[in-house]
């Protein structure tokens, strides 16, 4: 659904599916997002103890933090109209099983760990705001102009 509202978003493939990047950055361009930078990088324990802060405290914070670090990233900022809730229909659910069951096509269902629910193989910003600070997060050199969206308004 074309909304007319240009934004960017912080796509993120995990470890375990940094072999299948290729195929998922096939993907990513059939779906028309432009790839505005992109980086490879392995992130230290701190890092990602930062950029998964959102779920500190939560059951599965260790766990999470040992999966992301346990490999090599690929961060990708795509733009595209509206295109933090596209790159998330494009995932599918959180969940491999629940995405397997109904979305498929996405690529947490063609590229999620069977074994393991929450080893999805790749993660979406979730709002502008979010979106934005992960997209410092991974490319802090990067200076960016602001997107005008439909209404007229400036975002980041
Ligand atoms: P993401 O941030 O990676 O794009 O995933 P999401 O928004 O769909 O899900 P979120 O709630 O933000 O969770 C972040 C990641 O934590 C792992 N997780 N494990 N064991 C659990 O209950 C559980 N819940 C979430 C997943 O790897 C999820 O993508
Ligand atoms: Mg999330």
């Amino acid at each position: 659904m074309a909304t007319d509202k240009i934004q960017r978003t912080l796509a993120l493939i995990k470890p375990d599916a940094i072999d299948k990047s290729p195929e998922i950055e096939k993907i990513i361009l059939e779906e028309g997002f432009t790839v505005v930078d992109r980086r490879r990088v392995r992130l230290t324990r701190a890092e990602a103890e930062e950029f998964y802060g959102e779920h500190r405290g939560k059951s599965f914070y260790n766990s999470l933090v040992d999966y992301i670090t346990s490999g090599e990233v690929l961060a990708f900022i795509l733009a595209g109209d509206d295109a933090i809730n596209h790159w998330r229909r494009v995932l599918g659910p959180t969940q491999v099983s629940r995405a397997r069951h109904e979305a498929p096509g996405s690529i947490r269902a063609r590229f999620g760990n069977s074994n393991n629910d929450f080893h999805n193989a790749a993660h979406g910003s979730d709002s502008v705001n979010s979106a934005q600070r992960e997209i410092r997060f991974f490319f802090p050199d990067l200076t960016l102009e602001p997107v005008l969206t439909g209404e007229g308004a400036k975002e980041y």
